[in-house]
């Protein structure tokens, strides 16, 4: 079996170590860190919801899952967070108030790094209140909001109508992102740009410093 079904299966199986031996292993043979998460880790964790959605997989198999893949993106955060020599400017993020999903956030958040940004990560579950309070101490040019549940969705409203409560919403540009989410639902809400992917997030990022793509 290539190594690359070996993969998915171990992500999907929640095997975190065999997981991160088999990325350790595709690193060596030269596979690309952004090939391997589109084209097979990624997959997975969809091949995961679609297995929960079906009811084959519950909560604790998403666990598993989560950790399986968490496990096996840290030989590739390094890789692409590897720092271009000049700071690109200060990036804030976090995945919304009630939402505990942050693995797609996290990979948004290595590829900023990246890509030369600061990042003041808060993590998951994050109050709109908090990110005003680290937009206060911080001062970022970009605030990214990541939500992955419908319900949480209205958070990122929120947490915009915070930062406009708090003056500051002239200060930073924000950015969202996240499986639910829509170009239309990121206008409405009054976000600067939505991110369809971590690659998209930095390319509007490098944008909203004044940086060509
Ligand atoms: Co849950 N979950 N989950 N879950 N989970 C989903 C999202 C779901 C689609 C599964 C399904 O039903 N098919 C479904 C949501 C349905 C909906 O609302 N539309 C769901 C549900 C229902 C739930 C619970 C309610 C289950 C329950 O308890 N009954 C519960 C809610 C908990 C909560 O948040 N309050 C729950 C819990 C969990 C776990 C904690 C077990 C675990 C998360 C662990 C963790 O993250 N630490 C988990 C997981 C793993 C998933 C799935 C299987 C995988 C998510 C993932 O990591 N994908 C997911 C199904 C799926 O996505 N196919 C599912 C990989 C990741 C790289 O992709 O996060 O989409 P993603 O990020 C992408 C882009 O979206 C984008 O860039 C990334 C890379 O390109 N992006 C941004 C993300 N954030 C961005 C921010 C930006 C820009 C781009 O800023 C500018």
């Amino acid at each position: 079996m290539a190594v690359s079904q070996r993969l998915f299966d171990a992500i999907v199986d929640g095997k975190a170590q065999l997981a991160q031996s088999l990325v350790e292993e595709e690193l060596r043979a030269g596979a690309e860190p952004m090939a391997l998460l589109s084209e097979t880790m990624i997959p997975a964790m969809d091949e995961v919801g679609k297995l929960f959605q079906e009811e084959e997989f519950f909560v604790p198999e998403l666990l598993l899952s989560a950790r399986a893949m968490k496990t096996a993106m840290e030989p590739l955060r390094p890789l692409l967070a590897a720092k271009g020599a000049k700071p690109s400017g200060v990036v804030v993020a976090g995945a919304v108030k009630g939402d505990l999903h942050d693995i797609g956030k996290n990979l948004v958040t290595s590829m900023l790094e990246g890509a030369g940004f600061q990042v003041i990560d808060l993590g998951a579950d994050v109050t709109p209140e908090a990110f005003v309070a680290a937009i206060r101490e911080h001062h970022p040019q970009i605030v990214c909001l990541s939500a992955l549940l419908t319900v949480t969705m209205e958070a990122m409203r929120t947490t915009i109508a915070a930062i406009k409560a708090a003056g500051l919403r002239r200060d930073v540009k924000i950015l969202v992102g996240g499986a639910p989410l829509s170009e239309r639902y990121a206008t409405e809400i009054g976000a600067d740009g939505y991110g369809p992917t971590a690659s998209d997030a930095v390319a509007l990022a490098r944008r909203c410093v004044g940086l060509s793509n």
